[in-house]
């Protein structure tokens, strides 16, 4: 497919006013009914052709302000509908489309999820079901009648406010939806199917009653009470803390077993994969509850980031998304601890974020080019996004941040907007010149801020030296400073916290506007500790000049609870790169050992009051992260020994204390998934799986008791997951136990997801072959997206040394696997073949398999834009 060009942006010729659906359901010969309210658009060409949007359509009749269009008027393809002469004052367009949903394997446009007919219409999916002006600039009013057999579809379900419904001739019924809020194509939906709901009513803070409804396939309703429950704290918090009130008097979610994403925050009616709706204790675990709520919440505030204040064009995708995320983080944060959410947050950065970043597919937050619009709902615009928004909290103040959210939500509503107009209300409300920050939007790339200290016991001054440089992305050879917040303070070796202050520093925080820049603190009577990027307050790569002694100070003492993780990581991550590269030297031992005392401590003063965050502190930087630090002719299976070899030496050091873990109470009554519950749970298991590896006397048969007596998935799957992970465990355990979960929970395909996943995370030489089994099972369907992404997706995502297996058959595996897919669902193909991110980085055995599994791919016929556009970069 041909580049589009942010440079290239131009209004629409053409607006919509008024969107009239008409839809009746059925399988295979859907038909599709839309009348237009058209006019030409002041800031358009005047009298240029009117050219709409399609994508695989078949046109039944077209008529213009009522009459048959003359086939002499317009051209018509699947995929565009041109009328060269259109009236210069308004016009109405009466399309007629018939599509089958049946056949809709991509699951965009309208298609069938378990007999459930369900929308899909982000980014690109309107034009599968009608021709339009699918762009985002292109806001309307829609009112949709859906029609449809009774018995196969009680539940009928649109965008906006029900208006009316109604029993028609041979058992068809209807049901009318009027959608007041003028909203962009990618937001219509609408649901048809049998399902069961959960009701809550709901007030706004302004008086308005609104119907809350969630629905599932019949007989879950139960499942359904967490996602409800998260629904109204949701509104309750964006009122608090935002001032955004809802606006319909209904709120409707649907989950669906087939989709392609997460969740869609369609008008008035979201639509879910079910994974994050449904929950109970015997089949979700604490994380999945905690995903469940952060979705919800996610999707209910973009109807204020996203549906009211919408894109102009999908350059701008970072202007809901980066910011949404913001938001439902802020609001994880407030309802659980704050400093476990930041640090889960950072993980996730930089496992997902800083490896594209650094990989073939690095591209700006908000990109300037793009093939396949699709491929950039990204990390990076999610999540490097989200950090734009938070460093402008801090580079703002509070105050002055919630005086700019509110400008924005005046000035916007009901617009389709820029980063740049985004940007506009930030600096009028702090009166700071924006236009350097901006430059976050604009540059690809992984900033890294050297930090160097100096002290000099003469003058009693210290000084920090900051150097920041980004290294170059595709297309972006050359790199300017950027303005990095950074939050430190200075700690002395007892832990004491310094006061000291330096010019330059305001509140905590230095801002770094240039390549390089000092920091000078007067009357420091002897070195101190620093502890640099407080709260991790820019998405940088640090590199601090502290030695093993000063960083575990900081594990011990630092006020900031995000940089005492962080410096337990750097301990590790040092001793691990090095173990990588070359295994085994006596300065790593010791270096371990001072890491196990320090944990210790911690352990002994923190671990009760706060498990969650000694949850976390107990665990290892992921492999992927070492390989990221090494860079370069990566050899995964060295990373995977240093990382189990310090991990087992920690255990043993640690293993008395992690019985006593173990012992650590969670608040009696029956299972619950809030977070201080959860915390226990987590802390408990970590105890368990270092145990295990540490080969602790008994520990195996209190795993496999665990296992048996668990009253909730989270304890049952910890069980499980140790015992596949863990060498240790003896061979017929780990068969009972997989066998014993298969077999549990035969009818629950999203935990036999857990099960595909689980077995195909495996570090072993058989895994390969276990997937080629499991791609068998009964369960298993390479139609549905989650089974997909649970065996495959797993496998090539989080298992770095069976996917980059040094004979190239992950590799080769992988390559199967996308090809056969593309012919279906692209975009899944697509996604997976992403895994693919970080082939440059490996040894030259290892390159030069991946160069020929990715060739492979590129060289096949008939390749969907999508896969096309993602193997072409990650070669390029
Ligand atoms: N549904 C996706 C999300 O909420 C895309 N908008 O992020
Ligand atoms: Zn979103």
């Amino acid at each position: 497919p041909r580049a589009i060009r942010l440079e290239e942006y131009r209004p629409s010729d053409y607006l919509i006013d008024r969107v009239d659906l008409d839809i009746s359901l059925d399988a295979h010969a859907t038909k599709v009914r839309a009348m237009l309210a058209i006019r030409p658009n002041p800031e358009g060409t005047p009298g240029a052709p009117l050219t709409l949007d399609g994508d695989e359509l078949a046109l039944e009749a077209l008529a213009l302000n009522g009459e048959t269009l003359a086939e002499t008027a317009y051209t018509c393809q699947p995929d565009r509908l041109t009328i060269a002469n259109p009236p210069r004052d308004a016009f109405s367009l009466t399309i007629e489309t018939v599509i089958d949903p049946t056949a809709n394997t991509k699951l965009m446009g309208l298609y069938r999820s378990n007999g459930v007919y369900c929308t899909q219409c982000e980014a690109e999916g309107f034009r599968r079901i009608t021709y339009f002006l699918d762009r985002p600039d292109v806001m309307a009013v829609y009112t949709t009648r859906i029609e449809a057999a009774r018995e196969e579809a009680p539940i009928l379900l649109g965008n906006g406010n029900p208006v009316a419904a109604g029993d028609l001739p041979g058992g068809r019924h209807f049901a009318v939806w009027d959608d007041p809020h003028p909203k962009p194509s990618y937001l219509f939906a609408l649901v048809g199917g049998d399902l069961g709901s959960v009701t809550r009513d709901f007030v706004t803070k302004g008086g308005r009653a609104v119907r809350l409804a969630i629905y599932v396939e019949s007989g879950k309703q139960e499942r359904a009470h967490y996602a409800l429950d998260a629904l109204e704290r949701s509104m309750r918090w964006d009122e608090d803390v935002f001032g955004r009130e809802y606006d319909l008097d209904v709120f409707n979610i649907v989950a669906v077993s087939d989709f392609n994403m997460g969740a869609m925050e369609n008008k008035g009616l979201n639509i879910f994969n079910d994974k994050y709706v449904l929950a109970s204790p015997e089949t979700a675990t604490d994380a999945d509850y905690a995903h469940i709520e952060a979705i919800i919440a996610h999707e209910y505030f973009h109807n204020w980031t996203g549906n009211r204040i919408t894109c102009r064009d999908w350059f701008q995708l970072c202007l809901k998304e980066g910011l949404t995320v913001f938001r439902d983080q802020e609001f994880s944060s407030d309802e659980r601890s704050r400093a476990v959410e930041r640090i889960n947050a950072v993980r996730t950065l930089r496992a997902r974020q800083f490896t594209e970043d650094a990989g073939p597919l690095a591209h700006p937050v908000r990109p300037r080019e793009y093939r396949e619009i699709n491929n950039f709902y990204t990390a990076t615009v999610y999540e490097k996004g989200a950090e734009i928004i938070r460093m402008l909290k801090i580079l703002l103040g509070d105050d002055a941040f919630a005086c700019g959210m509110d400008l924005y939500f005046a000035r916007h509503d009901n617009e389709a907007t820029t980063v740049e107009a985004f940007l506009a209300c930030f600096a009028r409300a702090s009166g700071q010149d924006l236009t350097h920050f901006a430059l976050w939007y604009e540059q690809a790339g992984t900033p890294r801020v050297v930090v160097s200290s100096h002290y000099d016991s003469d003058k009693r001054q210290y000084r920090l030296d900051f150097a920041q440089s980004t290294p170059s992305t595709p297309g972006q050879p050359t790199k300017d400073p950027l303005v990095i917040p950074i939050a430190l303070g200075l700690v002395d070796h007892d832990g004491g916290a310094l006061d000291h202050r330096a010019e330059g520093l305001s509140d905590g925080v230095f801002v770094l506007r240039h390549s390089s820049d000092s920091l000078i603190f007067r009357d420091v009577d002897a070195r101190p500790v620093p502890s640099v990027l407080r709260g991790f307050s820019a998405p940088v790569r640090l590199s601090l000049d502290l030695d093993d002694t000063g960083l575990l100070t900081l594990v011990r003492h630092d006020s900031d609870a995000f940089n005492r993780w962080q410096a337990g990581q750097n301990v590790a991550t040092r001793l691990l790169t090095r173990a990588a590269r070359d295994e085994g030297d006596a300065a790593g031992e010791t270096a371990t050992q001072a890491l196990a005392e320090a944990l210790g401590s911690f352990l002994d003063a923190q671990a009760a009051q706060d498990p969650a965050f000694a949850a976390l502190m107990l665990t290892l930087p992921p492999e992927s992260e070492i390989a990221q630090e090494i860079g370069k002719d990566v050899d995964p299976d060295a990373i995977h020994r240093a990382r189990e070899a310090l991990r087992d030496t920690i255990a043993r050091a640690l293993a008395p204390r992690l019985e006593a873990l173990r012992a650590i109470p969670v608040a009696a009554g029956p299972y619950s998934p809030d977070a201080a519950s959860a915390g226990v749970r987590a802390l408990r298991n970590i105890a368990l799986d270092l145990l295990v590896k540490a080969d602790a006397a008994g520990i195996i048969e209190a795993l496999a008791a665990q296992y048996d007596n668990a009253d909730n998935m989270t304890d049952r799957l910890a069980a499980l997951t140790s015992a596949v992970h863990s060498p240790t465990v003896p061979d017929a355990l780990r068969q009972r136990l997989l066998t014993d979960f298969r077999n549990r929970f035969d009818d629950e395909p999203l935990v036999i997801d857990k099960w595909f996943a689980l077995q195909s995370g495996r570090a072993e030489p058989d895994t390969l072959a276990a997937i080629a089994e499991l791609m068998q099972d009964t369960a298993f369907s390479i139609n549905n997206p989650n089974r997909v992404r649970a065996l495959i997706g797993a496998f090539a995502m989080n298992n770095p040394t069976q996917f980059h297996r040094a004979d190239g058959a992950g590799y080769d595996f992988l390559a199967d696997q996308v090809i056969a897919l593309d012919a279906r669902n692209p975009q899944v193909a697509a996604r997976l073949l992403t895994a693919f991110n970080s082939w440059r980085m490996m040894e030259p055995g290892r390159r030069a398999k991946a160069q020929a599994a990715l060739e492979r791919v590129a060289s096949r016929d008939g390749l969907s834009g999508d896969v096309a556009d993602i193997v072409q970069r990650t070669l390029d």
